[in-house]
């Protein structure tokens, strides 16, 4: 496995900038795109070393998510597709702050693959890369290769693919039986992530409609938003990588009679940059249309993916003339100015909640004995959403501290875990033990047929906006709801948030999920007394994983207060 010489060689062509020191945050490494290149190269190294220490195939997804364009990162996928268990973090960071190639060889040898170093390696192993589309890709892509390499283990590049496609495909991977022909080890291609969901979705969608619309547009239009099975969905591909992989969605939706038009591509005659004013993360945050949506009429069916397609909001344009918008600003986000009436991450979760609670009411009561349901939130969870969630639901709900891999731990310890964070990156997890009931029942039981197929619609892996989308189209046009009908299922209660620079932000420790300030000593009883003051009011401060800020929320019963609370709270906090 393990040549000192090969690797400080290698190691040699990725010199770490003297005054960077990346620490594995949120969702791995994130920086300037100039700065990470070591970075890169190292993880290279780690994925092997643990595809070599677990004796499975790894994976590594090269993206700055819903950043800049100018940004990039990295993040490690394990075996079964989930992210690298946090218990690794630390020894990634400290490799990947070696400040020279003799630090970085020991480190591998010495902290990460110890006993492991000396065993020859196998030929059998491989580490999956995708990256997204952004312009330091390809540099960055050709760091990842080396590192792979220079532990003498396959290196297979699926080129741009999504965050959600590659973490199925590691996963995918592991699952396939090794074949013995070909040089190197037997992997998936990308069709089988489209395989696998696209065919749950074809057998739970009846076959296309005998009489199409000629022109294909007689169900779309201005009434979209209106019409809950069918229509036009414009969709705000972020410039990124959804782009092309959603367009592999058209012939699908058509089943339902839904027409999608993408938009924000990354069509470079329209000139969209990356994430800048669309995307997920900009829809959801500043609540207002993206770019390219400026023919897109009120009251139409939105929804918006992040530049790596692992998050998912639904809106409808408002104003302009629009004949629903009015309606629909009261039916929802009060929150929004004139804009957008948003569907966030909590509202696709309850949506999803609602519907597989409809399944569970008509499965025999046998099969759910001693099965456990669980919805997952953080404390970003509108108030609102927590409590239809108690009591209308009355669904179980965890809170955990913001970042997924914090809700889909906590997901996976239920049979069937619900999980979305507000900002839509969120999945369904399935207990073996609940597949296996599903599957002995499937035959007899069309409601069991169907939760079956729904896990295999469902990316098992991490959030998904492909699946997402599908979910979310296929359980409207269950239900004939409009965006209208979905939005009224609750009222959010109105919110604000604040990004505050300051000049520490590790001086903010927090607790319980998240939810009260542990230090400085004294802020959480002045937050606490702050909130009193507001009828309904609730308000939380934390630092950012992501970002060197702290973080404000507040919600309260109008956005009037909601604001003010959220005001004083960073008074507070400064
Ligand atoms: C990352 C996380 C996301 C979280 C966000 C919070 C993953 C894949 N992504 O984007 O879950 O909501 O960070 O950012 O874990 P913040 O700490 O800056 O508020
Ligand atoms: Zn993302």
């Amino acid at each position: 496995v393990f040549d000192p010489d090969t690797l400080r060689r290698a190691s040699s062509a990725y010199t770490k900038p003297a005054n960077f020191h990346p620490s594995y945050g949120t969702a791995g490494f994130r920086a300037n795109a100039s700065l990470l290149p070591s970075t890169v190269f190292r993880c290279g190294l780690l994925a092997a070393a643990r595809a070599i220490l677990l004796n499975a195939h790894t994976g590594l997804m090269i993206t700055a998510s819903h950043n800049p364009v100018e940004d990039n990162g990295v993040k490690m996928v394990d075996p079964d597709g989930g992210m690298m268990p946090q218990s690794f973090e630390a020894v990634a960071a400290e490799l990947a702050n070696c400040d020279d190639d003799d630090a970085v060889v020991a480190v591998l040898r010495d902290r990460v693959l110890g006993e492991q170093a000396s065993c020859s390696s196998p030929q059998t192993l491989a580490v999956l890369v995708g990256h997204d589309t952004r312009p330091s890709a390809p540099e960055l892509l050709a760091a990842a290769l080396a590192g792979v390499r220079a532990l003498n283990v396959h290196a297979r590049s699926y080129g741009c693919v999504t965050t959600p496609q590659l973490h199925f495909l590691v996963r995918a991977a592991n699952q396939l039986t090794p074949s013995q022909d070909g040089p190197g080890p037997a992997l998936p291609e990308l069709q089988v992530y489209f395989d696998a969901i696209l065919g749950a979705f074809s057998e739970l969608t009846p076959p296309p409609l005998l009489q199409q619309p000629a022109d294909g547009t007689a169900a779309g239009g201005s009434d979209s938003g209106g019409s809950g099975s069918g229509g036009t969905l414009y969709v705000d591909c972020a410039n990124g990588v959804g782009a092309e992989q959603i367009q592999r969605l058209v012939p699908a939706l058509q089943r339902l009679g839904v027409e999608l038009r993408l938009r924000n591509t990354g069509d470079p005659a329209r000139g969209g940059q990356l994430n800048h004013r669309c995307g997920a993360d900009f829809v959801q945050k500043d609540r207002l249309p993206p770019t390219d949506f400026d023919d897109v009429p009120a009251g139409a069916r939105c929804c918006s993916v992040d530049g790596d397609a692992d998050r998912l909001v639904y809106f409808s344009p408002v104003g302009g003339g629009g004949g629903d918008a009015g309606t629909a600003t009261e039916a929802g986000t009060a929150a929004a100015p004139a804009g957008i009436s948003l569907l966030d991450g909590d509202k696709v979760a309850m949506l999803a909640a609602v519907y597989i609670g409809d399944i569970l009411n008509q499965l025999p009561s046998e099969l759910l004995e001693g099965i456990q349901v669980c919805c997952v939130q953080t404390a970003y969870a509108n108030g609102a959403a927590t409590a239809y969630l108690r009591d209308v639901l009355r669904l179980p709900t965890v809170c955990t501290p913001t970042g997924v891999k914090y809700l889909h731990e906590a997901a996976h310890s239920a049979d069937l875990g619900i999980y979305f964070e507000s900002n839509g990156h969120g999945t369904v997890l399935f207990s073996e033990q609940l597949l296996t009931r599903l599957r002995a029942a499937a035959e007899g039981s069309p409601a069991a047929r169907e939760l079956l197929l729904l896990s295999g619609l469902i990316n098992q892996t991490v959030g998904d906006a492909i699946s997402g989308v599908l979910l979310v189209e296929l359980i409207l046009s269950r239900k004939g709801w409009t965006l209208r009908d979905w939005q009224a299922l609750y009222t959010d209660l109105p919110s604000r948030q604040l990004k505050l620079k300051v000049a520490d932000r590790g001086c903010i420790t927090t607790g319980d999920a998240e939810r009260v300030c542990v230090t400085p000593a004294g802020l959480q009883d002045a937050i606490q007394r702050t909130v009193e003051q507001f009828p309904r009011g609730r308000a939380f401060a934390r630092p950012s994983g992501t970002e060197d800020a702290v973080r404000v929320y507040a919600e309260a019963d109008t956005q009037e207060q909601a604001d003010e609370l959220a005001r004083r709270v960073a008074v507070q906090v400064y």
